[in-house]
């Protein structure tokens, strides 16, 4: 078949390059006539390992081509973002899926199929289907008819972790969730040609929840780490070694500390389903909320710290919003170096080895970026703020001097220090 995926960002270009190299020719749509230009040179606009070649071969090859308008296709992906309402903050915003699901009906016909792959509130995939029975009142639609309707339209939700995006689109397990059984099928049949993982079917509405349900159930059990975080600085405890030992029992797998959470899904996909049912979710609720006030207990830790050595050097160790990656955007990291650079100008360093340049909002604050051995050389206070591999590895012998302050608990053998780095320097 034919196949359009509609949306080319982290999700849709490695969606649209692993379905072109298992043979279908793809064609991929965008609003950005930068972003088509990039993918038709068979280069990308994002980063993420191994994309870059795949792209290029699949290009090459003829089987994948961009461009800025849907064309008539037999399989349709929409990949497009569902942030927040610009003018609300923790309510969905669905306009781009149902724009995509107007630019479709256009050019449907009797046989396709359209798969929506994009995070959404539950009820989406059927609001697109009545969106485009409205627009095609010729076609008869899934749920709407008695008889076999002319399309299939399904739910797919993608459950990749960037930074492993192309391993796991092939092997992850996936929920598909047809409007009928029928859609559900027909989407099986397609994801069966480049997925290695089990497919399991189910309806559209169960699967719309199962991606938000994955979301939250991560970010419940981070707020746990990151409360027992804050207990512990309170209890003057090793937040890191009461967790060791806790997952030391056969049903405890308590997650890790950290400066808060970042990135794009897990900080926004729990408040889908608060917004969809804000009096049966107080748990959920309360979770994003100490999640985000941990950046702040950060803030205030390390500002302390930074206090009571008003002679050192700093270094923030990572801007990232996680271990090992190049992505900056909605990262506590970022968040708590920048308020300490505004605050203690050219006594802040940066070290992220993951970034060319400092991101805009540190000009004019006077901080610097410099190199990890730099860092150990020259700064007497680090505060680990991303568990990069290339922090953790550094030995003790490098760093035994430093008053260290680690919300990722990656250096559990850093000696205590005198007061009152001793406390910050445990508290997670
Ligand atoms: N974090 C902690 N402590 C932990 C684990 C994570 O503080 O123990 C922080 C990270 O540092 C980061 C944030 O949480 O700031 C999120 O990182 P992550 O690795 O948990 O997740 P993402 O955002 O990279 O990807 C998630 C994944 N979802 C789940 O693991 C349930 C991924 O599988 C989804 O496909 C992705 O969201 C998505 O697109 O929805």
């Amino acid at each position: 078949p034919e196949v359009s995926v509609i949306g080319l960002g982290y999700i849709g270009l490695p969606t649209a390059a692993v379905i072109a190299r298992s043979g279908m020719t793809v064609h991929g749509v965008d609003v950005s006539q930068t972003v088509v230009d990039t993918i038709n040179r068979g280069e990308i606009h994002i980063e993420e390992v191994d994309l870059d070649g795949l792209v290029q071969g699949v290009v090459q090859r003829g089987l994948l081509r961009a461009g800025t308008e849907v064309r008539a296709a037999d399989v349709f992906v929409i990949a497009v973002p569902t942030p927040f309402h610009k003018d609300d903050a923790h309510t969905p915003d669905t306009s781009y899926v149902l724009e995509a699901a107007r630019n479709v009906a256009a050019v449907l016909k009797a046989g396709d199929t359209i798969i929506l792959e994009s995070t959404s509130p539950v009820g989406t995939t059927e609001a697109m289907r009545d969106m485009i029975a409205q627009a095609r009142p010729d076609l008869k639609l899934p749920g709407m008819t008695d008889g076999i309707p002319d399309v299939s339209i399904a739910y797919c939700p993608e459950r990749v972790l960037p930074g492993r995006i192309l391993e796991e689109l092939t092997n992850n397990d996936r929920s598909i969730g047809g409007i009928t059984p029928r859609c559900a099928r027909k989407a099986l049949s397609f994801y069966k040609r480049f997925v290695r993982g089990t497919c399991v079917t189910t309806d559209a509405r169960s699967a719309e929840m199962t991606k938000l349900v994955e979301n939250a159930y991560r970010d419940v059990n981070i707020a746990f780490a990151n409360e027992l975080s804050i207990v512990s600085d309170a209890m003057g405890l090793d937040v890191w070694e009461v967790i060791r030992l806790a997952n030391r029992h056969p049903r405890v797998n308590i997650l890790t500390p950290g400066p808060g959470v970042g990135g794009h899904c897990i900080a926004v996909d729990p408040w889908f389903i608060v917004h969809g049912a804000p009096d049966q979710t107080p748990l959920i609720r309360t979770a994003r909320g100490v999640n985000d006030s941990k950046i702040h207990h950060v803030i205030a830790s390390a500002a302390e710290l930074v206090e009571a050595n008003p002679k050192a050097r700093i270094a923030c160790l990572g801007l990232a919003f996680k271990a090992n990656i190049d992505d900056f955007r909605e990262s506590p990291a970022r968040l708590v170096a920048a308020t300490l650079a505004r605050r203690y100008g050219e006594r802040v360093n940066i070290v992220e080895p993951y970034a060319m340049e400092l991101p805009r909002e540190f000009e004019g604050t006077g901080a610097q970026q410099i190199d990890i051995d730099t860092a150990l050389e020259e700064c007497d206070v680090m505060i680990v703020l991303v568990d990069h591999d290339v922090f953790k590895s550094v030995p003790l012998a490098e760093r035994a001097d430093k008053v260290v302050y680690d919300t990722r608990g990656i250096w559990p053998d850093q000696p205590a220090v005198a007061e009152p780095a001793v406390e910050l320097r445990k508290a997670g």
